[in-house]
């Protein structure tokens, strides 16, 4: 059943009412409770309980109907074991004999650590580390699998380390790194092509399949390095990240003479196959936010607006951009409210939803635009975006068994999918609008699913100079400066984006 309310606007009538409701209950705390940025703590704590019920909602409901299968099916209460659909638009190759690898659980835990609750992440931990196995006879996305469930382990293994004096006293003994490393061993074959450009897909047990296609994204060469770094960093094993760092700049070099990039490629001739770049699915560099441009001639292709493209001001902000920012999340914002939440495509030429990308799968980006933007100006009207946000997915997408997405934002008809990322990103992000104290005193990188990855001091250091064959292009920095320059220049759908926050 859907909750009774309406979708909230900014500075409702009603939140104000709740809030000076709970200012009056909690008494002289509350009075000084209105902050100077005029968004009183009364209604941040409203907030972030509201976002702590929408966290819950899905992660019980997923834990009861779906665990441990990869996501949850909010409508009927049953699981799908995805993982292997992920990317997968014809619904190719599908495995007959696999069961599930917890994906949901994996991509919860970052947030779980988030949102306060180590005892259920323990729990997820140590359950994690005695029964996922890789050894699956499951064709996967490598992007997918490395954002999720890489990028999952990895920020759950960091976390943890960190958190260790309070978990139970040798539980924790790096289970998560080793299953990370067991992972990024699998993913290494798809690498062996004469370019270095990895296959879009490969097979967890066998390994790149017979006949395998070679086509892929200019997001599935371009944004694996942020884990596979991460990975060869915590393990000193150097070859996940040469093999990402040869692929992302074996892409690099392929850029036009306007210093443009595609959506598709050949990972065999190293070829370009689609030529339209823009900042949308599979493909890359700004050229305006809604416009797509031939990367040779820069003519415009498409003019367009997705729901993917909404990081866009989150990247602006991280760049420093913050007036062009606010802009661009500015009319996100207006086709939000248009429609309630952001449709997968709109067609700017045309003045008209796509035929068929019309769905609203719970996506982050908005969220995660609107917390960045939050942080760099704590300007309250964000907050109050934010409450928009929460309004329209616990009115249109809450069901009885979780958040359900949405089929048709014309009608608002729903889909029977819960995706990970509903956990592991759009709650995250919209908590940590309301309560940012995960990020006090710390200094993260937020991948593109949404996963905080610890950067340890150790990681400024370079690696030594036979980590890449001689004839490579070396870029003679630190890896985490090198990794995110190139990598905001890759970040979209499947691509990674620094986001480096240090809460002030
Ligand atoms: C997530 O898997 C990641 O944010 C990815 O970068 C894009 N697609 C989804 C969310 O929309």
């Amino acid at each position: 059943m859907r909750s009774p309310r309406p979708p909230g606007h900014p500075a409702s009538a009603r939140l104000v009412v709740v809030a000076l409701l709970l200012a009056a209950l909690t008494g002289g705390a509350a009075a000084g409770a209105v902050r100077s940025d005029g968004y009183g703590r009364a209604r941040k704590l409203h907030m972030k309980n509201k976002v702590l019920d929408m966290f819950y909602h899905a992660y019980d409901n997923y834990m009861a109907y779906a665990f441990p299968h990869d996501e949850l099916k909010p409508l009927t209460r049953s699981f799908t074991d995805s993982l292997s659909e992920l990317g997968n638009l014809n619904l190719e190759h599908l495995p007959q004999d696999y069961n599930g690898s917890a994906l949901t659980l994996v991509e919860s835990l970052s947030s779980l650590v988030v949102l306060g609750n180590l005892t259920e992440f323990e729990r997820g931990v140590l359950w994690l580390s005695e029964n996922l196995t890789f050894d699956v006879d499951a064709r996967i996305n490598l992007f997918e699998c490395n954002i999720r469930l890489l990028g999952g382990l990895l920020s759950a293994h960091l976390l943890a380390k960190d958190y260790i004096s309070q978990l139970k006293d040798g539980l924790y003994h790096d289970q998560l790194l080793h299953l990370a490393v067991n992972l990024g061993n699998r993913f290494l074959p798809a690498f062996e092509t004469p370019t270095g450009l990895p296959y879009a897909w490969i097979n967890l047990k066998y390994g790149v399949m017979e006949n395998e296609t070679t086509e892929t994204s200019t997001s599935g060469c371009g944004s694996l390095i942020l884990e596979m770094g991460a990975l060869s960093r915590l393990s000193g094993d150097s070859r996940y990240e040469a093999a990402a760092l040869r692929a992302l700049r074996k892409l690099w070099s392929m850029r036009s003479s306007l210093n443009l990039v595609g959506t598709t490629l050949d990972v065999l001739t190293g070829k370009w196959i689609e030529y339209s770049s823009g900042i949308g699915a599979g493909n890359t560099i700004l050229f305006s936010v809604y416009h797509e441009a031939d990367m040779r001639t820069g003519e415009a292709t498409y003019w367009q607006l997705t729901s993917l493209q909404a990081f866009w001001p989150g990247l602006q902000t991280l760049l420093g951009d913050v007036a062009a920012a606010n802009l661009s999340h500015r009319e996100f914002y207006n086709v939000w409210q248009r429609f309630g939440v952001l449709p997968e495509r709109y067609l700017l030429d045309y003045g008209m939803l796509h035929p068929t990308e019309k769905y609203y799968p719970l996506r982050p980006e908005f969220a995660e635009s609107t917390f960045y933007l939050y942080q760099a100006t704590k300007d309250p009207w964000y907050l109050e975006v934010g409450e928009a946000i929460v309004g329209s997915l616990n009115y249109y997408t809450k069901v009885d068994g979780g958040f359900a997405s949405i089929r048709d934002v014309s009608t608002m008809k729903l889909e029977d999918h819960q995706h990970s990322f509903f956990l592991s990103e759009t709650c995250k992000y919209l908590f940590l609008l309301y309560d940012d104290s995960f990020l006090k005193n710390q200094n993260y990188i937020f991948t593109t699913e949404g996963h905080p990855l610890l950067i340890r001091s150790t990681w400024h250091e370079k690696f030594p100079a036979t980590h890449g064959p001689s004839n490579w292009t070396i870029v003679k920095v630190p890896f985490i400066l090198s990794s995110s320059l190139l990598v905001l220049l890759f970040r979209n759908i499947g691509l990674v984006c620094d986001k480096n926050i240090s809460a002030g």
